[in-house]
């Protein structure tokens, strides 16, 4: 797939009252920082498409792209960022759970584990949300650039049994830094719509 247009459409705090297209929607999750608004930038050759911050929780609401007229990519909130209060964590996972709960357009998810670090409880029951929902998923393993080349490959491929996944899930390398995993993403897209 080749990305000829991607338009932000909206802001979402409340999707159950949001009026959307009824289109296949592929949605982008991880915990905050992990690089979701830089993948949705670097894909769509924008520098400000998606909102981009050094500091974490950023991407507060249910944010959507649209993709060649044809999709939505959606940025959803990152989870697990240790200074917001305990009742916006609830009300964040409140949101993702509706959302992955009631979201009849969702055809994929790419989940974004950050190579250099474990996966956290957070993201376990992302991944136990994700498999209960019977929805398919891709990993990402984002700032590639920050190990070694020659460990990427190795690291990676443990991520799907890290996070307890029942079938081996495809993982693919990426870094916007090093421009890395473009292509493979976009490959991605056209296999799943
Ligand atoms: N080294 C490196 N840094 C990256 C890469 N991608 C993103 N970053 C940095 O990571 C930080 C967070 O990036 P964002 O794209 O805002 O992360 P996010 O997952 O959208 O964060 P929230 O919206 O807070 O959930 C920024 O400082 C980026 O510059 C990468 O491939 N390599
Ligand atoms: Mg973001």
């Amino acid at each position: 797939m080749q990305i000829k247009k991607a338009q932000f459409i909206k802001s979402i705090a409340d999707y159950s009252t949001a009026k959307i297209e009824n289109i296949p929607q592929i949605a982008i999750i991880g915990r905050s920082n992990v690089g979701k608004s830089s993948l949705i930038n670097y894909l769509c050759n924008s520098k400000k498409l998606a909102k981009v911050s050094s500091s974490p929780g950023k991407t507060r609401l249910i944010n959507l792209f649209k993709i060649n007229e044809q999709f939505y990519l959606v940025d959803l909130p990152g989870y697990g960022y240790a200074k917001v209060s305990k009742t916006e964590q609830e009300r964040w996972s409140q949101m993702l759970e509706y959302y992955m709960n009631n979201s009849d357009n969702l055809q994929h998810i790419f989940l974004l584990m950050d190579i250099r670090r474990e996966p956290s409880d957070l993201d376990h029951q992302m991944s136990l949300w994700i498999q209960s929902c019977a929805i398919p998923c891709t990993i990402i393993a984002t700032k590639c650039d920050k190990i070694a080349k020659s460990k990427r490959k190795q690291v990676a491929s443990l991520l799907s049994d890290k996070l307890a996944m029942t079938f081996r899930t495809h993982t693919i390398l990426f870094s916007t830094l090093a421009k890395m995993g473009k292509q493979e993403l976009l490959a991605r897209f056209d296999d799943i719509l």
